[in-house]
């Protein structure tokens, strides 16, 4: 059977035979971290935030993801913010702070099976050495120790972020690991591209440390890149350990599916790589952060309980409902439609010494209708073929996982017709299903909005305050005030991913536009606290934020300050006010009302100032630089 006429539709024939094989695969799954983007899904009201977990973890319902890359928090920002470090000062070890192992046990809860993976972008500022050091080994050990606390257990754990390798510590990582009982962690190296292929090759002890290859963006994904093909090296496909694309997506979680299916598809065809994380597993970050559409799902409006699954979802569900890890790729019934890429991929996966198969197909790139023959041998079944589809190319709720046929094979044969710009599975397997949960429609967060942070768990970051850079965690407050405050306790600057800035802390609506921000601070050593407001764009890195802030140092000095971005600040008033000192509380505010601006301490006008460039935004609160300083009484009030 071959190409007729120009005008015909395509043929392809496919023989499932179970006699043949290929790699063994080893799942689909996403990323929370690299970073903060899962931070909004742990405020969000119980019925939607089980309701976004179901359609990310839960089987037969959703995005059924195989694996999970947990974010190894570090106090820095590594995107859409900084992740908590488990350890902000060195020994004293908080299990409970950031998200990661919350997600993490949700996900297990949903999915037994599922399987989890650390990796770091940032690393606290206490460690010596920088993050290629013995430190930073103990920390990843610490790391693993609070997982298990929280019922983890990690099956991978990477090293440094997109920041390539140091060959002899991934070697003592690897001992290190073995010595504190974790000898069944499988190291991932490098998260970066394939060159640590060619190291392994040459260095039979790092060969021997890493237990899978990962490299990130092999399809040409990234942004705006359309996954038109994948790659691997022929030393990554010599070298016969799996090979994975450790990281793809940033795509949007509608437009980015076809993209996102032709990486999981072609990935195998092409580069021979078994398992693909997407980046990120959702965005549950504030919308005026770049990446806010960029994942599974959207889940911006914690005060809502507003939320949207993404095409991504759909495309991801094609796989993972109808493959298991363990499951092995028939490579001769995986290749190009038609034997032209043009036409679509496919790819064929059997069950481990069982007699099923699934046969994902996709025609993102295809113009026109195609038939596909399909002859089952070989010992697996040739029982009825269940077809599930999702029309990707242009998303539609009811063209979502749709179980479009049976087809009962007639002497192991049968004909599937593909249009254009879907994807198909199919499937001798049955348990398939698409969830229905909906959410409700989004609104603004009231003013009057105050937090006093008396409910906030110790030791974690405050309801809806989105850390930027620095950790913002409630902590009992000192200095003669009782009750709870919120603390910048990342005390020195940390080992960090993207540029510096200042620690920084958002929360609230961005579409507030008349109010006056209120906050009270106590510096805990001598400089400078920021109050923000009318916080809107921000570009990377996270320093690029544009928004007005209000910084009062201990010496009395303070400033308005508008900053862009862009990455620029502009003082629009500044002054001398009696000293605040450090070691005591006072508080500060920051008014908006049309294009004027003023500024006080203590209930005392500092100044004012006229700008009507921003005229939107969140608040926040901040420091120059890492003091540990503390906070209370955020209010937001609307200003007529
Ligand atoms: C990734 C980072 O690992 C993520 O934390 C996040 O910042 C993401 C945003 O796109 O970027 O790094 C990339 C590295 C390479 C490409 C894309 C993203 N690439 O080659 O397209």
């Amino acid at each position: 059977v071959g190409a007729g006429p120009a005008q015909a539709a395509t043929t392809t024939t496919v023989t499932v035979d179970g006699s043949q094989g290929g790699r063994t695969f080893d799942g689909i799954g996403a990323i929370s971290g690299g970073g903060g983007n899962s931070r909004l899904l742990r405020d969000y009201p119980a019925a939607q935030q089980s309701q976004i977990l179901d359609y990310l973890f839960k089987p037969g319902y959703g995005a059924n993801l195989q694996l999970l890359k947990l974010e190894i928090g570090g106090d820095a920002n590594s995107t859409d913010g900084a992740e908590p470090s488990i350890e902000h000062t060195r020994g004293q070890v908080n299990c409970d702070a950031g998200y990661e192992f919350w997600l993490g046990e949700q996900a297990k809860a949903r999915n037994p099976n599922i399987k989890l993976y650390g990796l770091a972008w940032a690393a606290p500022g206490w460690i010596n050495g920088g993050f290629w050091s013995t430190d930073t080994i103990n920390y990843l050990i610490s790391w693993l120790g609070c997982a298990k606390q929280h019922g983890l257990p990690i099956s991978y754990l990477g090293g440094w972020n997109e920041r390539g390798h140091d060959v002899n510590w991934y070697i003592q990582l690897r001992s290190a690991l073995n010595n504190a009982g974790y000898g069944s962690v499988q190291i991932v190296g490098d998260d970066s591209g394939w060159g640590v292929a060619d190291d392994m090759a040459s260095n039979s002890a790092f060969n021997n440390a890493v237990s899978v290859i990962g490299a990130h963006y092999p399809c040409q994904g990234g942004d705006g890149g359309n996954a038109d093909t994948c790659s691997s090296t022929t030393a990554a496909k010599n070298n016969g350990k799996p090979l994975w694309a450790s990281e793809n997506g940033s795509l949007d979680m509608n437009s980015g599916a076809p993209a996102l299916i032709r990486s999981i598809v072609r990935g195998y065809v092409d580069a021979r790589m078994t398992a693909y994380l997407n980046w990120p597993l959702v965005a549950a970050i504030y919308p005026n952060l770049p990446y806010n559409t960029v994942g599974l799902a959207t889940a911006n409006s914690p005060w809502s309980g507003s939320y949207s699954i993404g095409e991504d979802t759909w495309a991801t569900a094609q796989i993972t409902q109808f493959a298991q890890p363990g499951w092995k790729f028939v490579d001769s019934a995986s290749g190009y439609l038609g034997g032209a890429e043009s036409n679509g991929t496919y790819a064929t996966l059997k069950s481990p010494g069982g007699s099923d198969y699934s046969t994902v197909l996709e025609t993102t790139t295809a113009t026109a209708a195609q038939t596909v023959g399909f002859h089952v041998q070989g010992g697996l079944s040739t029982g009825t073929a269940h077809v599930w589809a999702t029309r990707v190319n242009s998303p539609s709720a009811a063209t979502d996982f749709v179980h479009t046929q049976d087809i009962t094979p007639s002497g192991g044969s049968y004909t599937l017709t593909l249009q254009p710009g879907w994807i198909y599975t199919v499937s001798t397997t049955t348990g398939q299903g698409k969830g229905t949960a909906a959410g409700p429609a989004a609104h603004a967060l009231a003013l009057p909005y105050t937090d006093g942070f008396d409910n906030d768990t110790s030791g974690t970051e405050a309801r809806y305050l989105s850390d930027m850079q620095g950790a913002f965690e409630a902590r009992a407050c000192t200095d003669g005030r009782s009750g709870q405050c919120v603390q910048q306790v990342a005390p020195v600057k940390p080992i960090e991913w993207q540029d510096d800035s200042d620690a920084f802390s958002l929360a609230g609506d961005p579409t507030w536009t008349d109010y006056t921000v209120k906050a009270d601070v106590d510096l805990q050593q001598a400089g400078t606290a920021e109050l923000l407001g009318r916080a809107n764009t921000q570009n990377r890195p996270q320093s690029h934020q544009a928004a007005y802030e209000l910084r009062v140092a201990d010496t009395g000095a303070w400033s308005i300050v508008r900053t862009s971005a862009g990455g620029s600040a502009t003082t629009l008033a500044s002054g001398g006010h009696a000293a605040l000192g450090t070691r005591s509380w006072h508080t500060l505010a920051l008014g908006f009302s049309g294009d004027q601006i003023t500024a006080s301490v203590d209930g005392a006008t500092l100044g004012t100032a006229t700008d009507s460039t921003y005229s939107a935004g969140q608040v926040g609160i901040g420091v120059v630089g890492y003091q540990t300083d503390e906070f209370d009484n955020l209010s937001v009030t609307a200003n007529a």
